[in-house]
């Protein structure tokens, strides 16, 4: 696929505009945020996003794009030197091979600009009549590892409720398995045991040993972020320390440094980073958590509850209050929808909203327009109806990860009440009653990189028309 190259320059915009004797040029700047836990399926929706807009074929239900009044879209410089440049040409290349594969795991913050120029129509009266010249939209779009979103409900604690918060969570039966070492460690420590740095760090090492076995078993309410993707901050002494009960001695130096954790590490990106956000995409892997068990959908629930609970406006301090003055526009969406049959889609975005319902009602977003549905940025299936004694199986055909090869799969039914969903996770049952579920993992398509047209999506165009849709009349 090649970006645009061979459209004019916007730096020539307004000689241009004037040339034309259009209306005066408009130009503003929008700043996107796409959030999700780790593996939400963040960077392939940036990727796509962009693609997608940049060769707009696939964009139909982007209004501006539909009546064919968008001009030109290309990357631009981004607007903070500081933060490395979001991969895309690396990650679209791969996505788009011979041989498709998925990005690897996003390790550290990167950031990207992507430009549009395109024809404002007025605020009043028929389209054609109403046009008055170009504007031109910057979307900024930012791009960080899921695993730090998990340390913003840490803003609201204080050493003694996130102590006995995450003890009692290791305690949990489903983190029995991988909690284990930590627990025996923790409980035979001393009372009031004394200030020892290698005492610390052993409870630190068991700690994030714990976390990482937990979420690599698909469990997603797991935290301190750094501690499973620590990047430059590695053997620091702010994330050298561990739950325990307690507060002075040694319990007193884990308070200090789960302080300066909270300090150095989580604040200053919220701050830079979020605090800047206009629109909000928050993805949500759900049908992993469905696939995973009412656990895991609890897991999921309470993640998605802690997080909104930040964006909750004039609650929670210093963070509240600038995020939500700001964001005007969230959209809550189910990623990796082409895993089933569009029979199943509508049941989906039901599940989401349900497993919503509770946080969004709770939270006042200050007049935030709020949406839910259910997407995938990049469509690696195809729907197939299979016949089986006599039934037929509503399936979806992709690549097999591992073979290349093409198989199909009947992926289950959802059901019908989201209710059931809910209440089962929130009853902790330990598997489904009525259904199983089976979403494989398929290998990204083979894209056949048709001129004008971005990677093959579901709804990708409804939610950029809800994200920017508006601001680009
Ligand atoms: N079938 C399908 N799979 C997808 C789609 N989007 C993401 N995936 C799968 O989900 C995985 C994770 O996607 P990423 O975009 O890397 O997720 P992320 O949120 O950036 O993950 P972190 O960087 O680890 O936080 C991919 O490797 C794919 O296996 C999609 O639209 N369709
Ligand atoms: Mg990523």
């Amino acid at each position: 696929m090649n970006v645009i190259s061979d459209l004019a320059d916007f730096t020539l915009r307004q000689a241009e505009s004037a040339q034309r004797g259009v209306g005066s040029l408009f130009e503003s700047r929008l700043r996107l945020g796409v959030t999700g836990l780790n593996r939400a399926g963040k960077t392939v929706f940036i990727t796509s996003l962009l693609a997608n807009l940049l060769e707009r074929g696939r964009m139909t239900l982007l209004s501006a794009e539909g009546e064919r009044r968008i001009e030109a879209a290309m990357l631009r410089p981004q607007p903070d030197p500081e933060i490395p440049r979001f991969e895309f040409e690396e990650h679209l290349a791969a996505l788009s091979g011979s041989d498709p594969h998925w990005p690897d795991s996003t390790r550290r913050i990167s950031e990207v600009r992507l430009s549009l120029r395109y024809q404002r129509t007025g605020f009043f009266g028929g389209l054609t009549e109403s046009i008055t010249g170009p504007g031109i939209l910057h979307l900024d779009i930012v791009d960080y590892p899921g695993e730090w979103l998990l340390d913003l409900p840490l803003l609201n604690q204080n050493w003694a409720s996130w102590s006995a918060e995450a003890l009692a969570a290791a305690r949990l039966p489903e983190r029995a398995a991988f909690s284990g070492p930590f627990l025996a460690w923790a409980d035979a420590l001393p009372e009031e045991s004394p200030v020892d740095e290698m005492v610390a760090k052993e409870g630190a090492r068991l700690f994030a040993a714990y976390l990482v076995a937990a979420r690599g078993a698909g469990l997603t309410a797991v935290s301190p972020g750094r501690f499973l993707m620590p990047g430059d901050l590695e053997g620091s002494p702010a994330l050298t320390f561990a739950p325990i009960a307690g507060s002075g001695g040694l319990a007193g130096l884990m308070a200090d440094r789960f302080e300066a954790y909270k300090r150095v590490v989580v604040k200053p990106f919220f701050r830079d980073h979020f605090t800047k956000i206009d629109r909000q995409v928050v993805l949500v892997d759900a049908l992993d958590a469905i696939d995973a068990g009412p656990r895991a959908i609890g897991d999921l629930r309470k993640a998605l509850t802690d997080i909104l609970s930040c964006f909750r406006h004039g609650e929670n301090g210093w963070l509240a209050p600038l995020m939500g003055r700001r964001i005007e526009r969230l959209l809550f969406a189910a990623t990796k929808v082409d895993h089933i049959h569009h029979s199943q889609h509508d049941r989906l975005e039901a599940i989401l909203r349900a497993l919503l319902r509770e946080s969004v009602e709770k939270a006042a977003y200050n007049g935030a327009k709020v949406e839910a549905m259910a997407l995938a940025s990049l469509r690696a299936t195809v729907e197939q109806t299979v016949t089986e004694g006599g039934e037929s199986l509503d399936c979806v055909r992709g690549r097999d990860p591992e073979t290349g090869a093409e198989v199909a799969v009947f992926p289950g039914t959802l059901p019908a009440d989201p209710g059931e969903i809910v209440k089962a996770a929130h009853d902790r049952e330990a598997g489904w009653l009525s259904e199983d579920y089976q979403f494989m993992r398929f290998a990204p398509p083979v894209l056949t990189g048709r001129s004008g047209y971005g990677p093959p999506h579901l709804r990708l165009d409804k939610a950029a028309e809800f994200l920017i849709g508006d601001r680009l009349t």
